[in-house]
């Protein structure tokens, strides 16, 4: 890691899929259950807005069930030792990398543990659930949102992530499958900036064509063999 002076990281789902948190497309996964149309987009959400309450209510309790794996604790002890910039970027909307100790985390996609009042617009940290729709901290409306960027939402802080990826000298991809933009895109956004791009994933993604480096397996095993 020596030979490098400023990271970025991005997590998918397959992160997390060794502490018992399912993927998106892996066979019985979160969107198999539900069509993406009608739990993680606007539309959905106006049509039926219990459906989709209820939807991220038991994705946030589930998080009292899961723990970090190897693959997160070595990002951690990575952000710690690594004497460079690094920025660890995830999709993932559950609070595994916090909890595994890292200190820095950037949730383009939002987060299971805030919410995000259509009223006033501030976002404030969330534990309980929302399907009794309870009132806003802020304003006291009775109309908070799950915080995560649906399909056709923006999602956080695009900015400060390609100025990051238009610097950096490498460019690490785990546990995605390359699927859902614009995360999938960053490889190029990077490889054009000539970092040298890693991915570690479970097999080939969707974008593996655009890494000059594959290291396939278990997260757990693949994540920390890298930080080593
Ligand atoms: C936007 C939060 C514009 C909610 C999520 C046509 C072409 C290109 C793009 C589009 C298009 N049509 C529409 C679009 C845009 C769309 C998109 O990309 N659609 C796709 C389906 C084609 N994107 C958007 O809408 C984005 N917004 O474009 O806005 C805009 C512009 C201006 C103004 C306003 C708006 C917003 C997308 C965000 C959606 N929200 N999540 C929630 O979590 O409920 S997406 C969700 O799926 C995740 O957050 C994640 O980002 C995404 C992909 O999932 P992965 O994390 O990759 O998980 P997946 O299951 O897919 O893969 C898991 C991987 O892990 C696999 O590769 C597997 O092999 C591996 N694995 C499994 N186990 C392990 C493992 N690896 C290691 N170890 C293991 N044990």
């Amino acid at each position: 890691m020596a030979e490098f002076e400023r990271i970025v990281i991005l997590t998918g789902a397959g992160i997390s899929a060794e502490s018992g948190i399912d993927t998106f497309r892996a066979a019985g996964g979160l969107w198999e259950q539900h069509r993406v149309e009608d739990v993680a987009t606007p539309e959905g959400f106006a049509r039926n807005p219990d459906l989709v309450l209820g939807f991220y209510d038991m994705r946030r309790e589930a998080l009292a069930n899961v723990v970090p794996n190897p693959a997160h604790t070595a990002l951690a002890r990575l952000e710690r030792e690594f004497r460079g910039e690094l920025l660890l970027v995830t999709q993932n909307v559950d609070d595994l990398h916090e909890r595994g100790g890292s200190a820095r985390v950037l949730h383009m996609h939002g987060e299971l543990k805030s919410a995000l009042c259509t009223s006033c617009e501030t976002r404030s940290p969330w534990l309980a659930t929302m399907i009794d729709r309870p009132p806003c901290p802020v304003c006291r409306a009775p109309t908070l949102r799950p915080d995560v960027v649906w399909f056709g939402e923006m999602p956080y802080q695009m900015g400060r992530i390609y100025q990051t990826l238009e610097t950096c000298d490498l460019f690490v991809s785990i546990g995605t499958s390359g699927a859902v933009y614009p995360a999938a895109g960053f490889v190029q956004e990077a490889r054009s900036a000539g970092a040298h791009c890693l991915e570690l994933n479970l097999e080939p993604s969707e974008g593996s064509r655009f890494f000059h480096e594959s290291r396939h397996g278990p997260a757990s095993a693949v994540v920390p063999g890298w930080v080593e």
